[in-house]
């Protein structure tokens, strides 16, 4: 048996120390920056020294597991066996770059194509969010309640602005059902915005994996459906749309996609 929770107590430590790099990296106002794809898809050298900080770590402690990050990190993977290390050093990095704020530090463990632990770290409010199967969904340690079922009329929803731009139509519409439309661009805090219950849905076009891995064991442990909008399950290791949401208000949302 693997004690789950004996690994996330060190995987914490590095997503705490990852984090304090990161807060720290606030004060230089000399962060290199380059455009990926254009000019709105960046990448900074703390993103890479953030991914290589826990590959470091994750090769260290764990040679043998297999490791996807954002920024270059791609071991080869025939199948979905073992460990696999899902990493987005800077999760919201146009926010990291712009603002100094609204970003965080995501890592997500696979076992046999199984989400076990994930650790999203809103590290300017330091809140670090940990799920880990079987054991629940921890705030800076603090167990989290399980969200009751309530419709998406009861609360505030969430797009990413590509929804918004690609498919105006059904974003209009979730939003019109709602009671109103929060956007922050970090899929990993949008998905934290749900699973603390600040907002009751998060509902995107498609994102890489690292973008949605972490929210997987967290939305399992607290009783929140995700899946993709067709209603199919997260396709692992590749871009998925995805609907994050409390069961009553996911149904809501995807009756939307079936026409
Ligand atoms: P990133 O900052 O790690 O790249 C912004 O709406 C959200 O979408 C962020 O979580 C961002 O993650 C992600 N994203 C994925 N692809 C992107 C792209 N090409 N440009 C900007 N953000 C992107
Ligand atoms: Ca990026
Ligand atoms: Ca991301
Ligand atoms: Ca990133």
């Amino acid at each position: 048996m693997i004690d789950y929770v004996a690994m996330a107590e060190m995987i914490r430590g590095w997503v705490e120390e990852a984090g304090d790099i990161l807060r720290e990296s606030l004060a230089d106002n000399s962060i290199k920056v380059e455009e990926k794809t254009n000019p709105s898809d960046l990448v900074t050298e703390m993103d890479r020294f953030i991914e290589k900080f826990y590959v470091q770590k994750i090769q260290e402690h764990f040679p043998d597991h297999k490791i996807l990050g954002e920024e270059g990190t791609y071991d080869t993977f025939e199948d979905l066996k073992g460990f696999i290390w899902v990493i987005d050093p800077i999760d919201g990095t146009l926010n990291y770059v712009k603002q100094k704020r609204n970003f965080c530090s995501m890592l997500a463990v696979f076992n046999d194509g199984e989400p076990v632990l994930s650790f999203i770290n809103d590290v300017i409010h330091e809140e670090l969010y940990e799920g880990v199967k079987g054991h629940g969904v921890r705030c800076n340690g603090h167990l989290m309640e399980p969200i009751a079922e309530h419709p998406i009329s009861e609360g505030l929803v969430s797009i990413n602005t590509r929804m918004e731009m690609r498919d105006p139509e059904r974003a209009r519409s979730i939003v019109g059902d709602s009671l109103g439309v929060r956007l922050m661009g970090s899929s990993g805090l949008e998905m934290v915005q749900v699973i603390s219950n600040r907002i009751s849905a998060y509902v995107t076009t498609p994102l890489s994996f690292w973008d949605v891995a972490p929210g997987m064991v967290m939305a399992a442990e607290l009783g929140l459906k995700m899946t993709r909008p067709d209603g199919e399950p997260i396709k692992l290791l590749e871009n998925n749309p995805i609907i994050i949401a409390n069961p009553m208000a996911y149904e809501q949302i995807i009756g939307k996609f079936s026409n």
